[in-house]
């Protein structure tokens, strides 16, 4: 008998909204619900494409064209759907993933300034219709995030951006999500960890009730 697809399942949000604190949580929730699950990020997750990573947020002087990061984000996010998503997915393993193409629209889109329609084109031709399952947006104000990551650790090209691109990324994230309020759930990631966890849990555990999707390609 064919096994059920695992399924994709990823997390969004500002800089230090706290998706990387609540991917330990949700991979915990999925595990103890019997899932088998796989962890990754983006840009990332392929060594070719932590080499793209580090190159997208390395501090380059010269800066870096609008369209190149838009590329490059894509360039990633292929080689992972090939090496590293779509095998795992189909062996029935979930995948859960810090940020996925809802971040291209919300930073390159949003943020940047570039048409939606343009990054539509290449979410279809690197994606092939493949979406995520679940999306947690880890919603909270600029501010607050932008405190929390700067007590982490140095700002990487990202986070030297200035206020008002994050409160156009924030915003970008807020309208995905009411245009998708079935698969991308608002998380209030301003509370106290205890509070967004408790959000968490219960969106994870209603997904688990809900049937496979089955939206998967068959092939990269
Ligand atoms: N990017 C990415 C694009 O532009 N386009 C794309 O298509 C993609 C995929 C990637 C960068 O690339 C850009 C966006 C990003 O700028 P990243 O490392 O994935 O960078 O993203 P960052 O946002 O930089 O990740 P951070 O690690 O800064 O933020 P997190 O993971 O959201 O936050 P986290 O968990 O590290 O938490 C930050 C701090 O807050 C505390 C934590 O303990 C930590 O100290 N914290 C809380 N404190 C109080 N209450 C809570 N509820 C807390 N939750 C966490």
């Amino acid at each position: 008998m064919p096994r059920n697809p695992g399924r994709f399942i990823t997390i969004e949000g500002i800089e230090g909204a706290g998706k990387s604190t609540c991917l330990a949580f949700v991979r915990d929730r999925l595990i103890q619900a019997g899932r088998a699950v796989l962890t990754t990020r983006e840009p990332g997750g392929t060594p070719l494409g932590e080499e793209l990573r580090a190159l997208l947020l390395g501090h380059r002087q010269e800066g870096m064209g609008e369209d190149t990061e838009l590329l490059l984000m894509f360039a990633a996010r292929a080689e992972h759907l090939a090496q590293k998503i779509l095998p795992a997915l189909g062996q029935g393993t979930d995948v859960l993933c810090d940020r996925f193409t809802d971040a291209t629209y919300a930073y390159q889109g949003a943020g940047r300034g570039i048409a939606r329609e343009r990054i539509a084109v290449m979410e279809a031709w690197v994606q092939k219709g493949m979406r995520p399952d679940l999306t947690l947006l880890l919603d909270l104000p600029v501010e607050q995030g932008l405190e929390r990551a700067g007590r982490r650790s140095a700002a990487d090209r990202f986070e030297s951006e200035t206020g008002r691109f994050f409160q156009a990324v924030r915003q970008g994230y807020l309208e995905l999500a009411a245009a998708e309020p079935d698969r991308i759930k608002r998380i209030d990631a301003s509370l106290p960890l205890a509070g967004v966890e408790r959000q968490l849990a219960e969106v994870i555990d209603d997904f688990l009730k809900s049937p496979v999707s089955g939206l998967k390609p068959t092939s990269p």
